[in-house]
């Protein structure tokens, strides 16, 4: 398998999940920062120009989410996809609350303050996508109330996404009211196939 990524973006949700599982994997750097996505090359894997892609075999997937998936389906026996419909419901549904309720505001709030060129920045959308994001936050909060794991008493994919996620948040400073949430972050992160955090990856780019 390929794993095509860049350090410090979504490509830590397959790179954690490939880790977790103990695959065997190549791993292809492509540098955002210095364009590598928009080579011809690399649109013909991924037309849309992003990151992650996984290579297996004839397989060519995108989406980081849809890769933590698949590679869990793939290896079973290795338990990070519950077996029982409604708790892998429950999987599903907090990986689509991670790429939908809390990435779409993080991801409004990266563009408008670093990708975007600056003429373009739109305060105002940083200031509603921050306060979006802390009410979908509060909603996990509660959740987590006595809780190790989103999904039932042991981890599953949607733990790693969710803690990449939450980093996210935490780089745009909006876990200050949730401490449980930074705990439950954290604690994902101290396991011992856990990826870099987000600042950790930056730190390392090649500029
Ligand atoms: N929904 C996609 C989003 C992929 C995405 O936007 N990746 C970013 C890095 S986190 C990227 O490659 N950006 C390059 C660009 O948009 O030009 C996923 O979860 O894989």
């Amino acid at each position: 398998m390929q794993l095509y990524e860049f350090g410090p973006t979504r490509s830590i949700r397959a790179r954690w999940t490939l880790q977790e599982l103990g695959v065997d994997f190549d791993a292809i750097s492509v540098n955002l920062v210095a364009g590598e996505h928009r080579r011809p090359e690399f649109l013909r894997i991924n037309p849309a120009g992003k990151l992650p892609v996984l290579v297996d075999g004839d397989l060519v997937l995108t989406e980081s989410v849809a890769i933590a998936l698949y590679l869990a389906e793939k290896y079973p026996n290795r338990g990070l996809l519950p077996t029982d419909l409604k708790q892998r419901a429950q999987v599903n549904r907090w990986l689509l609350f991670a790429a939908t309720e809390l990435e779409q505001p993080l991801w409004r709030i990266s563009r408008h303050t670093a990708l975007y060129p600056e003429g373009q920045r739109l305060p105002g959308d940083v200031r509603l996508a921050s306060e979006e994001f802390k009410a979908m936050a509060a909603v996990l909060d509660e959740h987590m109330r006595g809780r190790q794991f989103v999904v039932g008493d042991r981890v599953t994919v949607a733990d790693f996404v969710l803690a990449y996620t939450l980093d996210w948040g935490n780089e745009h400073r909006l876990l200050g009211d949730f401490p449980q949430l930074v705990a439950y972050m954290e604690r994902m992160y101290t396991r011992p196939k856990a990826p870099l955090r987000i600042a950790e990856a930056f730190a390392r780019i090649k500029r």
